[in-house]
Parts: C-alpha cells; structure tokens; sequence
C-alpha cells in the first residue's frame, strides 16, 4: 500500500496532510509519521493541519516533546496544495473539516469503512487495526526506514492511546508495532507527555461532571453542558468508566454550535461504534470501534440543545437495555 501512496505523491508539489477535527495523539502521530516518511523518502514539503482545538493536556505536551509543526486548517488555502491526505478518519466520518471542492487523493484509517472512501485515489483503512500509527509504523517497516526519536515517540504514544488505555482494545498487531518503536523511544519526552501539569479548568470539569451525572443500572450519564474544548468529554468519559459496577459510560456537552458525545463500554461484546452510529441515525455523525466510540450532532435553529440530550438519552437507553428508572446521583 505504501508503494501506491509513494507513486500518488510522487507528482506532486504540496501536500496537505489533515488530521480529524480536535485531534487525538493517534492522527496527531499519524500525520506527523507520515509527513516524516514522505519527507526523507521524497523531500516532498508536507503541512500538516487540523480543525478544532487541542484539547488534552496530554496532547499539547506530545506536540511541544516531540516538536510537532500543525496549523489550524481554516488558516490555510487548500488550493495552494496539490495532494492531500487525510488520516485516521475518513471524508464523510463527519470529524474532518475539508472545504467544498475538495477531496483527498489519499485516505489512511482504521475506522468503520466509508462508501464514499472509494472515491480517493488510493485508500488503505484497516479495521483490524486499534490504530492509524500502526499502519504507519508498517509503512516504515516495509520501507526499511529508520525511526528518529520525536517519530518514535510520537508513534507509540499515539498507538498506546488508542490500544491499551482504559475503554479500548488491543490486539496483536498493535502491540507488534508498539515493540517495533520502543527501542527508539525518549522515555524522559514519553513521561513528560504522560504527566503534563493539568490546568484549573480541568480540575472544575471534574465538579461539575460529577454534580451533573446520573446513574442508571450499569450507565453513568453524563451531561456537561457548554465545555471549554470537545476533548474533556472524552477524557470525562475514560474517568467515568473506571467506576466500580458502570459498564457503560456516555458524556455529552457542548462547544459552540455542536453537541459532541463519548461513549465507552467495559466490555468489547457489545460493538460500540454501532451503537453510536444508531444512536445519532437522522440527526448527526458518529463511529469508533469495539469499547470506545464518540458523535457529533448539530444544534441549528429547529433543536436546542437540551432536545438532543432528551433524545439521544432516550435512543441510548433502548438501545443498551438498562431500566429506566429513578436515576441515582454520584
Ligand atoms: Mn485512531
């Protein structure tokens, strides 16, 4: 697949490489990987951007450790590239902000196979793979290509984030790859990102998640309201599924003029992406993988917000089976 995507860029000039919107240490390292391959193999002048914000700590640490360059996708004039790349989500997945006009030459994920992919010039999306990293990782392997150190990091941070962390799965595959990197790795730059000191308001997230959370049988919900960045209802979510006796976790809130979701299942049985895709059938986007999965949904002029939340707390009830009753507070 990697010789497919060297021909594709082979020609061209400039290449926009996008991750998805309020990007992930997964796309964050799949892009940054990608970049650093296609420059030394090609010196091809690659930017990498995205939409949204970078939320999480976490990831604001692995982008200053590992001295990753990314601009803010609507700062840029897509017209000025001639090849582009989108990883780790796809054209229609509704998590990437690609103007009108515009379609990738190159699509790279491991998420829920889209139609409309096939429409790129050349596509590799592995469902069996935990995470685009990986598929990286292997690019690099194929080419016999060497892993500086920020790429390394970078690489294993964003395969382990999406593999091992609480919520998700792992398999082989991505631990192969995982062991591929590590003799490669800063593990002084991996606990800086790991660890990274934590905002106030990160601190007042945490209050107000837990003020404004409900139990039901196995399922936290939680409705956070307007959050300050799409991330911290995905790390409210992974907080919430370690509770004792919750199988599932959902947190919802609002930035601007869309709700986002998270949901997070303790066990893998139970497709989770699926889940999220029915749930917001009609009214928004959504998609993950086996125990973690997330959506977006829009607010215009015919919902309110607080609408949503009623609807998509009734869908997500049915659909996972808990009783509807009485809830209980934390
Ligand atoms: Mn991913």
């Amino acid at each position: 697949m990697i010789k497919n995507i060297i021909d594709t860029i082979k020609a061209k000039r400039k290449i926009l490489i996008l991750t998805h919107n309020n990007p992930d240490p997964d796309t964050i390292a799949s892009a940054f990987g990608l970049k650093n391959l296609l420059c030394r193999l090609l010196q091809k002048r690659c930017t990498i951007a995205y939409h949204g914000i970078i939320g999480r700590a976490e990831n604001r640490e692995l982008v200053k450790q590992c001295n990753i360059e990314l601009y803010p996708s609507t700062m840029l004039d897509f017209s000025r590239y001639d090849g582009l790349i989108v990883v780790d989500t796809q054209p229609t997945a509704g998590n990437v902000y690609i103007p009108k006009g515009f379609f990738p030459d190159i699509v790279i994920d491991h998420h829920n196979f889209r139609e409309h992919t096939k429409l790129a010039k050349v596509y590799d999306v592995r469902q069996d793979y935990g995470s685009t990293s990986s598929i990286i990782v292997e690019y690099y392997k194929s080419l016999s290509l060497e892993f500086d150190q920020n790429t390394a990091t970078a690489l294993f941070y964003g395969i382990r984030t999406d593999t091992v962390g609480a919520g998700r799965h792992n398999n082989r595959i991505d631990l192969t790859m995982m062991s591929q990197v590590l003799p490669h790795i800063s593990l002084r730059k991996l606990s800086k990102i790991e660890t990274p000191e934590l905002p106030k308001y990160y601190f007042k997230n945490i209050k107000s998640a837990l003020d404004n959370s409900q139990i039901y049988e196995s399922l936290i919900f939680c409705n956070l309201n307007e959050v300050r960045n799409a991330d911290l209802i995905a790390e409210t979510s992974d907080f919430f599924l370690r509770m004792r006796d919750i199988k599932w976790a959902f947190v919802i809130g609002k930035v601007d003029n869309m709700a986002f979701f998270s949901l997070r299942c303790k066990q893998t049985k139970r497709k989770v992406g699926m889940i999220a895709l029915s749930i917001v059938k009609g009214i928004g986007t959504g998609g993950g993988h086996m125990k973690s999965a997330g959506g977006q949904i829009p607010i215009d002029r015919n919902t309110s917000y607080s609408n949503i939340v009623d609807e998509i707390k009734k869908r997500l009830i049915r659909k996972i089976k808990v009783k509807v009753s009485e809830p209980k507070n934390i």
